[in-house]
């Protein structure tokens, strides 16, 4: 039977989290990105050599790259597009020309996953990313001011949030604004007037303009990656569903088949995060797996836990909604199809035992994702003893 490819994601030479650990976590692919070039920038052959070397010195691959971001005038098809367009496909074609086919990008208007505290403590004293809609009300109506905001919460959210406003400090609600626009490390944040300025230019694009947007990028790029051989791996929106009313189209099933389909080729795929998908109440994320999984290139595999309401902490890889052995299993099934193993990474982990005192990524911290990752193979271990 075959076995996934346990990969881990690594920020680059200033990740607190060292290629030597990834090692000692068993891990043999890295996930990657060049984080350093500004966005919409080609990725040169010496650059991602570079990088490569870096990676195979301490004996480990670079499985796949997480992300090679998608500018903004492209998401919104703005007028200089098609150059950016063209420095993608470069990109593209630079990667594979050093061996590396599966690229991972999402197409979530101006932010990367949102969150509204990254500390959430759990009762063993962990801490977890957690995200809150009374929250993010908060920041919707009173911080980020959008026009209407309010009507797009239930009138308890709108007082809960207005109360919060009024009773937290100017310090906390910076912190709050803070989180809500961080994006990925090392990466520049976004500014709360970029966000304001995007709020109009969405509005105008719409739910089907973001679609045709996509897929009109996947067509443009797609002789380039069936050329190369390169696997576009889309990232579902985080969390699942339209916030700060910018429209999201990878959300659900409805949406990614829409995507496939609407551009059928064995290059354009998915990452498949549970993690994103399970914090969707209506989405039953083994339905999707089982609709889509032919075409999943990299999987995320990771838990949440919600409430009534649809806040959600990011549990314990095993814990939490998502029925993790079912979908290994899905997935185990799927990867005995394939000539090159399904790469899968523990995407996020508590911040747990030692790394409480240290400075670490959000979500990124070793100890967590170590355990996750453990706990992920001894699941596949496991299916695959029994089947
Ligand atoms: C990641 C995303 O940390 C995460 O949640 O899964 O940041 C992911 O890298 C991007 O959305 C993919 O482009
Ligand atoms: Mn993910």
């Amino acid at each position: 039977m075959k076995k996934f490819e346990q990969t881990w994601r690594w920020y680059g030479p200033d990740d607190p989290v060292s290629l030597q650990d990834i090692r000692q976590a068993g891990a043999t692919g890295v996930v990657t990105a060049l984080h350093h070039v500004p966005h919409g920038e080609v990725w040169t052959v010496a650059d991602i050599l570079d990088r490569k070397r870096i990676v195979e010195e301490s004996g480990l691959s670079w499985s796949v790259v997480e992300s090679v971001p998608v500018h903004e005038v492209i998401k919104t098809r703005g007028s200089e597009a098609k150059r950016y367009i063209e420095n993608y496909k470069q990109t593209l074609e630079n990667l594979a020309s050093c061996g590396i086919y599966i690229v991972t990008y999402n197409f979530m208007p101006v932010l990367d996953w949102t969150r509204t505290m990254l500390d959430k403590e759990m009762e063993n004293g962990a801490k977890a990313l957690y995200f809150d809609w009374v929250d993010l009300a908060l920041f919707d109506i009173y911080i980020l001011k959008r026009k209407g905001a309010d009507k797009d919460y239930s009138e308890e959210i709108v007082t809960a949030a207005k109360k919060g406003f009024e009773q937290r400090s100017e310090e906390d609600l910076a912190a709050l604004t803070h989180v809500i626009l961080m994006g990925i490390p090392s990466e520049k944040d976004i500014s709360l007037a970029d966000l304001q300025n995007s709020l109009d230019v969405y509005s105008n694009i719409g739910l089907d303009g973001l679609l045709s947007n996509l897929l009109w990028f996947l067509g443009e790029i797609q002789e380039v990656c069936e050329a190369n051989g390169v696997q576009m791996a889309l990232h579902p929106d985080d969390p699942p569903y339209p916030i700060l009313g910018l429209p999201r189209i990878a959300s659900n099933k409805e949406d990614y088949l829409k995507v496939i389909n609407g551009v059928d080729s064995p290059f354009n795929g998915i990452c498949f995060c549970s993690g994103s998908l399970g914090a969707g109440a209506a989405n039953d994320v083994l339905d999707i797996a089982r609709a889509v999984k032919h075409r999943v290139h990299f999987a995320h595999f990771r838990n949440v836990k919600k409430d009534h309401i649809g806040n959600f902490y990011e549990a314990d890889h095993l814990d939490g909604d998502v029925d993790m052995p079912s979908l290994l299993r899905i997935f185990v099934e799927e990867n005995q199809n394939r000539t090159r193993p399904i790469p899968f990474r523990p995407d996020h982990g508590h911040q747990m035992l030692d790394d409480l005192h240290k400075v670490t990524n959000p979500g990124y911290s070793a100890i967590g994702r170590l355990r996750g990752l453990a706990e992920l193979r001894g699941v596949e271990q496991g299916l695959i003893a029994l089947m």
